[in-house]
């Protein structure tokens, strides 16, 4: 066997040990020539096992139900003051739509019903507000991820954009927020319909409210009446990707 072949056959016999050592840095291999070849690749696979564990895979903690705070504050909003919201809500919500669009292959237009008929995740997280005041909640929604596989992404989606019902002031510029793919696959990512084992609140963001639970409460927007698919962020209210982060709050806020 030429030394070349039987290179190649050591690699392939060795290769989860040899990518062991590389991630774990070997700086006496990494000087063989051939060596230094595949440490290009072996990086970017620590790259990518990196992102994996410190953004789509780590859990938000969730807490045992012993640990529920005895009520869960409303905050900002506690009940949108628009005519068609007051129609909806005085409906208990079943006119409800929820509008899905931008960048999918397959735009949808769902009821309350659609939304609780998509697999769903029930978690007792803490929310922390910046405000500083935090609550632990029981929370059951849909996952965004279910949501997202029946409207087809296009692969220029890079962030989901969630438009309220809501002003913070009068007449002002609705409330929104918008989070990265990373976030929306998330397992505990959820459009949420109930608070504690009971319909969702008004105060809270009735019929629909996002949790995206490694983040700060500002990114949890209520009272969702739209989701966008979109590649950029510009051109959305100042285009700091949500109502908060215009006016100067971090766009990521992570816990
Ligand atoms: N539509 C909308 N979403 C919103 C807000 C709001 O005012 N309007 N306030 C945010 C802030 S700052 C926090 S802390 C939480 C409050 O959620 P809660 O009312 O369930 O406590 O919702 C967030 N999402
Ligand atoms: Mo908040």
């Amino acid at each position: 066997m030429n030394s070349a072949a039987s290179r190649r056959r050591f690699l392939l016999r060795s290769a989860p040990a040899l990518v062991g050592m590389l991630l774990g840095g070997c700086d006496r291999l990494s000087n063989s020539p051939w060596f230094a070849r595949i440490l290009a690749v072996a990086e970017s696979l620590n790259a990518a096992v990196k992102k994996g564990t410190s953004t789509r895979l780590s859990m938000a903690q969730e807490f045992p139900e012993s640990e529920l705070s005895p009520s869960f504050r409303s905050n900002g909003t506690s009940r949108p003051s628009s005519a068609e919201y007051e129609s909806l809500a005085a409906n208990g919500f079943a006119d409800y739509r929820l509008d899905v669009g931008g960048l999918v292959a397959k735009p949808l237009s769902l009821s309350l019903d659609d939304i609780r008929a998509l697999p769903s995740r029930t978690q007792v997280t803490r929310h922390d507000c910046v405000e500083g005041w935090s609550a632990i909640g029981k929370w059951k929604g849909a996952r965004l991820s279910a949501l997202l596989k029946e409207a087809q992404p296009s692969a220029s989606a890079r962030y989901v954009v969630f438009r309220c019902a809501d002003s913070l002031e009068e007449g002002g510029d609705p409330y929104y927020e918008s989070i990265d793919m990373d976030d929306a696959y998330h397992e505990q990512t959820l459009l949420a319909y109930e608070l504690n084992d009971a319909a969702l609140p008004i105060g809270n963001g009735a019929p629909l409210r996002l949790r995206v639970e490694r983040q700060l409460g500002y990114k949890m927007a209520k009272y969702v009446m739209r989701i966008e698919l979109v590649d950029k962020l510009d051109g959305i209210g100042n285009g700091q990707g949500g109502y908060w982060e215009d006016q100067g709050y971090q766009w990521y806020a992570g816990i």
